[in-house]
């Protein structure tokens, strides 16, 4: 009998396409680095626009239109970007490790390195992905852990550059196919190259959710930009329970302020002052779209309780369960003229699944944090 022999564990020479090249991982690369760089930096805004102490400007309206939109357009171009540049690193994984124990040390250092920056990278890649599409097979928090894991990315990626910096330094400086080996098949430059369409072609395939004009583009996009009025529900009122409450006669907006406090119905909030303001949903999924609202502004509604500018305010919803039934409205937005509680949408009066009997609706604010089926604003002491 012939005992079974394991396969020979490869070793980098038995990859010989001249494709695994440090010039192509290093365009690749540098790319790749710009988009999670780029990703970074329109996350931390998205994060601390959440934040309930958030001290960003509630102007320009469109600014986390724009920056969540460059977010998951900078997230989904990575996607491709990684996979190639993984795939052309891939034979390094087998280098076997040299023997001086110096060395070595270094080796194991920097491998890990890089197997913490891929792992943290996968890892923020699927999450965003996961979320774009608003499917969360996981219990932790998608925003806090996000948010870490960037981290972990960043200082992973810092560490990565600065070690393969004379390596990258060589391989950006002169043509991608310089001493490039003839051959049938595809080039380096053609890799790279298709790595860089196949990044935009991802891109384009997905950001019509937030550029209306790219709609019919994006066949994969998660939302058309269809629903009642022109505008995507996350979250219906079924969903959220509201059905009755938000339909029943007796609905009230209490606004409080300390011991004063005052009950009004809809067709009292219609009969105060009717402000328009065009002003976008901007979804941390990364979908937008414009509304063109009226309501009453929110300021006018806090001088009924004498509340003085600069206070901020609670805003609950009829919604009795969920994370978003609450938010914290900093002062900077509770002050812009431009923050209704919306009544209409669109000409018309509001949809019940945007928001019926009134939604709030803040310039420059994550959707998240527009609250629908308002039922209560409470000064902040
Ligand atoms: N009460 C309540 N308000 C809410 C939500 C919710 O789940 N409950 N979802 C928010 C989210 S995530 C978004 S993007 C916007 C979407 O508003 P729209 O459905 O009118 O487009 O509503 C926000 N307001
Ligand atoms: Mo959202």
């Amino acid at each position: 009998m012939t005992a079974l022999k394991t396969p020979p564990i490869p070793e980098q020479r038995d990859f010989p396409s001249r494709l695994h090249h440090p010039r192509v991982a290093a365009r690749v690369g540098a790319w790749l680095g710009i988009c999670f760089l780029v990703a970074f930096a329109t996350g931390l805004i998205s994060h601390l626009a959440q934040q309930p102490d958030s001290w960003l400007p509630s102007r320009p309206v469109w600014g986390y239109r724009l920056t969540q939109g460059v977010h998951v357009a900078a997230g989904t171009a990575c996607v491709p970007l990684l996979l190639v540049k993984l795939w052309t690193v891939y034979p390094r994984f087998w280098i076997r490790p040299p023997r001086p124990s110096r060395e070595l040390l270094l080796h194991v250092a920097e491998r890990t390195s890089v197997g913490v920056l891929v792992a943290a990278a996968i890892f923020q890649l699927a999450t965003g992905l996961a979320n774009v599409t608003t499917w969360y097979p996981w219990s932790f928090s998608f925003r806090s852990t996000h948010f870490a894991v960037a981290w972990v990315v960043i200082g992973a990626l810092v560490v990565h550059i600065a070690v393969k910096l004379p390596v990258v330094r060589e391989a950006l400086t002169g043509p991608v196919d310089q001493d490039e080996p003839p051959g049938d098949g595809l080039s380096r430059r053609g890799l790279v190259r298709t790595a860089g369409i196949a990044s935009a072609v991802a891109v384009l395939l997905t950001v019509g959710g937030t550029v209306p004009w790219l709609r019919k583009v994006s066949v994969l996009s998660a939302r058309s930009g269809d629903g009642p009025q022109d505008l995507p529900i996350n979250k219906s009122a079924r969903a959220a329970g509201v059905t009755a409450s938000a339909t029943d006669p007796a609905y009230r907006l209490e606004v409080v302020h300390g011991a004063t406090s005052i009950s009004l119905t809809r067709g009292d909030l219609l009969a105060m002052p009717q402000t328009a303001a065009g002003l976008p949903i901007a979804c941390v999924e990364g979908w937008s779209a414009h509304g063109d609202w009226s309501g009453v502004r929110l300021r006018d509604l806090l001088d009924l309780v004498g509340a003085p500018r600069g206070s901020a305010v609670t805003v609950s919803s009829l919604q009795e369960q969920g994370a978003f039934r609450m938010t914290h409205l900093p002062a900077q937005f509770a002050d812009d003229e431009l923050t209704l509680l919306a009544l209409g949408l669109g000409g018309e009066a509001l949809s019940i699944d945007h928001g019926y009997p009134a939604r709030l609706i803040a310039p420059n604010r994550p959707g998240v944090l527009q609250t629908k089926w308002v039922s209560r604003l409470e000064v902040e002491a």
